[in-house]
């Protein structure tokens, strides 16, 4: 029997269809990116998104709250658990809006923040002139030292003393080391200032213990769902009791309005997929195969900024080389595999073009790759990088990924159902 979506929309139909297949049949290397569950997929797919619930359990705006309740209730309890948090607020759609609605619960338009520089492997939402955080607050960014690619604490430590920040921000979208949370901590501390974690990147490393968690040492912390989390794309905001019900106005009525009840389902899931035994090996793999990817790369004699990685994602300095991230993302895509340009710290081009190129392992981990694959992953990008331009060679690479993605076959029974 044809399905609903098959008979009402083709045109969707086939572009889901194709989106699978090219899930499938190429190797995910974003950073960010990562494949949920059957269970989370299901969740997400459910009648949970026909309902309004303004408020929260138990206290809504609207009637028949009764079973999202349910939902919403066990999405804070688990991330309470897993994070060891003394509240949760799982309603914010984005790690974006967590950030806005953290930031206006403690910040007045026009205070000034010490966030992280975008270049430097920072987040747009951390003070960037082009994101809301730079036009409604001043912002002072700090960064990682030029000779060895790390955040330098006593630069920010000085920056802090010298500008007087409401709030310091932690967290990046592309730092491949262990971020110090207590050193910052300890400076915003000193200057009376509040001190905010975005854990968006590293929130499955921080959940299984193989990165220090922010929880002790912040006044908040933010995060996105869908990264090495693992969970369905969606917000999240964690805190002490001291502040939960600032958060809750921000976030709502301050500024969204119904929750996406189906998402809050299926962030529970996620959360309860993440306090198995299962995802804690998970996490483990996710930062042995980047120790490998990295370690091969090196030998291959690629520049990584830092020199290597703790985490998740390497980040490659590719100014030694006679080619930008833009012309180095689009060979290995074409090479079937998918990684993006990025900012190098000291950045000279656009962020259109950039020196560097992004590449992570929690996608490729959950589809059971380990290090032999990564290895063999690591050739592939430094033979394709050393002659982009060599149509025959990236062709050769391209056959033989997909070789190796039809080992790991991924969401299978989902394709060319009608
Ligand atoms: N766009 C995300 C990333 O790729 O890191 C951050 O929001």
């Amino acid at each position: 029997m044809a399905g609903a979506l098959y008979e009402t929309d083709r045109e969707i139909y086939e572009a889901i269809q194709a989106e699978i297949r090219r899930q499938a049949t190429q190797l995910e290397l974003i950073a960010s990116e990562n494949f949920v569950s059957r269970a989370v997929l299901e969740a997400m797919g459910s009648v949970m998104t026909n309902k309004y619930a303004e408020g929260l359990p138990g206290k809504r705006y609207y009637g028949g709250c009764d079973f999202v309740d349910v939902a919403e209730s066990l999405a804070r309890e688990r991330a309470c658990q897993l994070f060891q948090a003394e509240h949760a607020n799982v309603q914010p759609h984005s790690g974006a809006q967590a950030n806005m609605a953290a930031y206006f619960a403690l910040l007045n338009v026009g205070d000034k923040i010490l966030g992280m520089n975008l270049s430097h492997g920072g987040h747009l939402t951390h003070g960037s002139p082009v994101n809301f955080s730079g036009r409604f607050f001043q912002v002072a960014p700090y960064g990682v030292r030029e000779e060895d690619g790390r955040i330098d604490y006593q630069a920010l430590r000085e920056l802090a003393l010298r500008e007087r920040p409401r709030m310091i921000i932690a967290g990046a979208s592309a730092y491949p080391r262990i971020i110090e949370f207590e050193v910052m901590a300890e400076i915003a501390r000193e200057i009376e200032a509040f001190f905010l974690v975005d854990m968006a990147h590293i929130a499955g490393l921080v959940a299984t213990g193989l990165h220090p968690s922010p929880l002790p040492h912040s006044d908040v912390v933010t995060t996105t769902t869908h990264k090495t989390l693992r969970g369905p794309r969606g917000g999240m905001i964690l805190c002490r009791e001291a502040h939960d019900k600032v958060f809750y106005k921000t976030v709502f009525p301050g500024m969204q309005g119904g929750p996406l009840m189906h998402v809050i389902a299926a962030k529970a899931v996620a959360l309860k997929e993440a306090q198995s035994p299962e995802f804690k090996v998970y996490a483990r793999q996710i930062v042995a195969n980047a120790a490998a990817l990295a370690g091969r790369l090196l030998e291959r004699g690629f520049d990584l900024v830092s020199g290597g990685t703790d985490n998740h994602l390497l980040l490659v300095d590719l100014r030694a080389r006679d080619l930008t991230g833009k012309d180095a993302e689009g060979a290995l895509e074409r090479a079937g595999m998918t990684v993006n340009k990025n900012t190098v710290p000291g950045e000279t081009r656009s962020p259109f073009v950039t020196s560097g190129l992004r590449i992570g392992t929690p996608a490729v981990t959950t589809r059971g790759l380990k290090e032999p694959e990564m290895r063999q992953i690591g050739d592939w990008i430094g033979e394709v990088l050393n002659d982009p331009q060599n149509g025959a060679l990236v062709e050769r690479v391209r056959g033989e990924v997909s070789e190796m993605c039809e080992q790991y076959p991924l969401y299978e029974e989902l394709v060319g159902v009608p």
